[in-house]
C-alpha cells in the first residue's frame, strides 16, 4: 500500500510570492513564478522526491478571489465544522466568480496542511484579515510565512501580532534568499504545528539532510574527477619535417587551455544539476572572478595560493615550484626564495608569469623523436585555482534559492563567502594544502599505488569544506 506523504497547500493572495516560496521549498525551478497577479488558476502538486521516492508534496494554489464573500458564507454556515470545506465547494463550484476560491480550498478539504504566504513588506489590509480568518475556520494545521518582497521591515511586527491570532506557527522566510539551513529550519517549525504530522515530517527532515550530504559527497567526486583529468592531461603531436615548431607548440597550448575550460564548464554543469537548477541558470554576481577566463592573468592573481604558501606546502620538486611561483610574481615573495636558496630564487625569477599562463611552464612541452609531447601538468597552482573556482561556483549554486529568477543588486551579501578577492584554498591550513599537493603529485605522476589514498584524503577534505558552507 502506498503511504500518503505530508502535503501542504501554499495559499494566500495573488502575487505575494506563493509560487516563489514553493519553488524554493521544493527546490523546483519549474514552478511558474510571474509578476502578473492571477495567472495561476488551478492547483498544481509538486512532490519532492528523494532517491525516486516521494517524501513530501507542496501544492501551488491560485490565491483567493473573493476572500470577503467566502468568509461571510463560512460565518453564516450552520453545518458541522467537519463538512465546512466540502459544503462550501459544493455550493460554489459552478460559480465562475468563486473558481479560484474553490480550487484553493479543495486540497485543504482533502487533508493538506496550510502554508499561508504574505508579503511582509507592506501593511495589513482588511482582506488579509478575511483570508486569515477563513484559514482558521478550516481547522487545518497552518503556518504563516512572511516573505518580504522589499527591504521594508517596519510592518513585520504588525503582521506577527495578527498572525498569532490565526496560526500555529509563524516564520520569516524569504523565497529568493533562503538557504538550505533556512529550509530545514522551516520544516522543523512545520513539524511543531500539529502532532499528527510530526513523525512524518521528521522523516522528511532526515531525508533532506541525508540527501544534502550525499550531494556534497557527489560534488567532491565531480571536482576530483575534473582535477584528475586535467592534471594527468597529456598529448603528443608529430612535428613534420620543416614544420614550424613554435606554431605547433602554441597550438598544443591552446588545445590544452580549451580542454581545461571545457572540463571546468562540464563540472559546473554537473554541480548545477546536482542541486536541481535544471531550468534557470543562477547568474553570477557582476563583479565575480568567475566571470574571468580561467587563464586570464586576473584569475591567477586572485586565486590559488600565494607564492609563500606554495613553498610552505612543501611537497613540490624544484622544477614544479619554479614553474609555479612566478605566476603572480610579487616583489614581496622574492625574499622567501632567497631564504630558500639561490637556485630556487634564480629559477623563479627567470620565468615570467605570462609564460606560465600560456602553457610552457604550466604543462611542459618537449620534443621527443619528432614528437611534441605535452603534459602532465607541472604547476600545482592550476589545481588550486580550479579548486577555488569550483568551490566558489558551488557556494553560489547552493545559495541561489530556486524561487529566485534573476540577479538582484544587494542580494548577494548573504551566504556568499568573501572569496572574490582571494581564493578559499589560500585560507586553508598548511596540512590541508599539503593534502592537495600530495594529491597533485599522485595525479600528475600517475602513481597508481598512491593515488587511491591521496584521492580519499582529498575527498574527505573537500566534503568537510563543502559542508561548512551550509552550516546554519
Ligand atoms: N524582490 C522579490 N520579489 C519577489 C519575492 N517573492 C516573489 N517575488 C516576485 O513577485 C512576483 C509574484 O511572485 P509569485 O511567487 O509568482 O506570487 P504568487 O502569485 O503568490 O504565486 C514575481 O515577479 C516574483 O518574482 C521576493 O522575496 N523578493
Ligand atoms: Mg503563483
Amino acid at each position: 500500500m502506498k503511504e500518503k506523504v505530508p502535503e501542504f497547500a501554499v495559499v494566500g493572495h495573488p502575487n505575494e510570492g506563493k509560487s516563489s516560496v514553493l519553488s524554493t521549498l521544493a527546490e523546483d525551478d519549474s514552478v511558474r513564478v510571474s509578476p502578473t497577479p492571477g495567472e495561476t488558476r488551478e492547483c498544481r502538486r509538486f512532490p519532492v522526491k528523494i532517491d525516486g521516492r516521494e517524501v513530501i508534496a507542496f501544492i501551488d494554489t491560485p490565491g483567493f478571489q473573493n476572500p470577503r464573500r467566502t468568509l461571510q458564507w463560512m460565518r453564516e454556515y450552520k453545518g458541522s465544522d467537519k463538512r465546512l470545506l466540502v459544503d462550501f465547494i459544493a455550493a460554489h463550484e459552478d460559480d465562475p466568480t468563486f473558481h479560484d476560491d474553490c480550487h484553493l480550498l479543495r486540497p485543504l478539504a482533502d487533508g493538506a496542511g496550510i502554508i499561508f504566504v504574505v508579503d511582509g513588506s507592506r501593511p495589513i489590509r482588511n482582506m488579509d484579515r478575511a483570508e486569515m480568518e477563513i484559514l482558521r475556520l478550516t481547522g487545518r494545521p497552518r503556518m504563516a510565512i512572511l516573505n518580504s518582497k522589499e527591504n521594508e521591515t517596519g510592518f513585520l511586527e504588525q503582521w506577527q501580532m495578527e498572525f498569532r491570532k490565526h496560526f500555529n506557527a509563524i516564520r520569516i522566510f524569504n523565497s529568493v534568499r533562503a538557504t538550505y539551513a533556512e529550509r530545514i529550519a522551516l520544516l522543523e517549525s512545520l513539524k511543531a504545528i500539529d502532532q499528527s504530522i510530526e513523525d512524518a515530517l521528521e522523516i522528511v527532515i532526515q531525508a533532506f539532510t541525508k540527501d544534502w550530504a550525499e550531494r556534497n559527497r557527489k560534488t567532491a567526486e565531480l571536482i576530483i574527477a575534473m582535477l584528475k583529468e586535467v592534471l594527468s592531461y597529456h598529448r603528443a603531436a608529430t612535428l613534420a619535417k620543416g614544420a614550424d615548431e613554435e606554431a605547433l607548440r602554441a597550438k598544443m597550448r591552446t588545445t590544452f587551455n580549451r580542454f581545461v575550460r571545457k572540463r571546468e564548464q562540464a563540472a559546473q554543469a554537473q554541480i548545477r544539476r546536482l542541486f536541481k537548477h535544471n531550468i534557470f541558470s543562477p547568474e553570477l554576481p557582476p563583479g565575480s572572478i568567475l566571470n574571468q577566463d580561467l587563464f586570464a592573468e586576473k584569475t591567477w592573481q586572485f586565486l590559488g595560493l600565494t607564492n609563500t604558501q606554495l613553498i610552505m606546502a612543501g611537497a613540490l620538486s624544484g622544477a614544479a615550484l619554479a614553474a609555479t611561483i612566478d605566476v603572480a610574481a610579487g616583489g614581496a615573495s622574492l625574499g622567501v626564495f632567497t631564504a630558500l636558496g639561490g637556485v630556487l630564487g634564480a629559477a623563479a625569477t627567470a620565468v615570467k608569469g605570462k609564460d606560465l599562463l600560456t602553457g610552457t611552464k604550466l604543462l611542459g612541452i618537449r620534443l621527443d623523436h619528432q614528437q611534441l609531447r605535452t603534459g602532465p601538468v607541472k604547476s600545482p597552482q592550476l589545481m588550486f585555482i580550479l579548486l577555488d573556482r569550483s568551490i566558489l561556483f558551488y557556494s553560489l549554486i547552493i545559495n541561489w534559492a530556486h524561487g529566485r529568477r534573476d540577479y538582484q543588486q544587494g542580494l548577494t551579501e548573504k551566504g556568499e563567502p568573501d572569496m572574490e578577492k582571494q581564493g578559499v584554498t589560500a585560507g586553508w591550513s598548511r596540512s590541508e594544502q599539503q593534502i592537495c599537493e600530495q594529491f597533485f603529485l599522485a595525479a600528475t605522476k600517475k602513481d597508481e599505488t598512491a593515488l587511491p589514498d591521496r584521492t580519499e584524503e582529498m575527498r574527505r577534505l573537500l566534503i568537510k569544506k563543502l559542508a561548512s558552507f551550509s552550516e546554519a
